[in-house]
């Protein structure tokens, strides 16, 4: 089933210069990449994004971390894109992610983790709009 998935390339990675890495990553999964842009977040956007993690410890670090450095937001849509983007993502903490994929590559911690995917439909439908309303998706 066709689907689409919000993506953010978090700021531990375009510090680094790494969009470009890991969008070949996202590419060879057979995801597409069909809306993306580069933002400084607010402090106020990054905290209704995060929202739902608001009662959280970390959420505060979370916010301050999200709008330490510009953003990469992207739409990746493909075949189950939702599960495929979790999976090549690896897991939240690097130590524990898989070989290959973009945090075991990429993330320097639990925090500075590189990558954002939605963990669900219903939610990448949400974050999509929430970046992305202003403009028509063209799959
Ligand atoms: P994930 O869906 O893999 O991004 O992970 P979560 O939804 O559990 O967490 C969202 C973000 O909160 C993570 F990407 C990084 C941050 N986080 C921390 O900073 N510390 C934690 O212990 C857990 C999550």
């Amino acid at each position: 089933m066709t689907e689409r998935t919000l993506s953010i390339i978090k700021p531990d990675a375009t510090r680094r210069n790494l969009t470009g890495a890991i969008n070949s990553k996202i590419e060879q999964s057979g995801l597409r990449i069909i809306a993306q842009k580069r933002i400084q977040l607010t402090d106020d956007q990054a905290g209704r994004f995060y929202d739902v993690h608001k009662e959280r410890p970390f959420y505060g670090e979370l916010v301050a971390f999200m709008t330490s450095g510009p953003v990469v937001v992207q739409v990746l849509e493909g075949d189950n894109a939702v599960k495929k983007y979790r999976d090549i993502m690896g897991d939240t903490n690097p130590a524990n992610a898989a070989p290959g994929t973009i945090r075991a590559e990429y993330a320097e911690n639990i925090g500075a983790n590189s990558v954002h995917g939605s963990d669900s439909a219903d939610n990448a439908e949400r974050e999509i709009d929430f970046f992305f309303s202003d403009i028509e998706l063209v799959g």
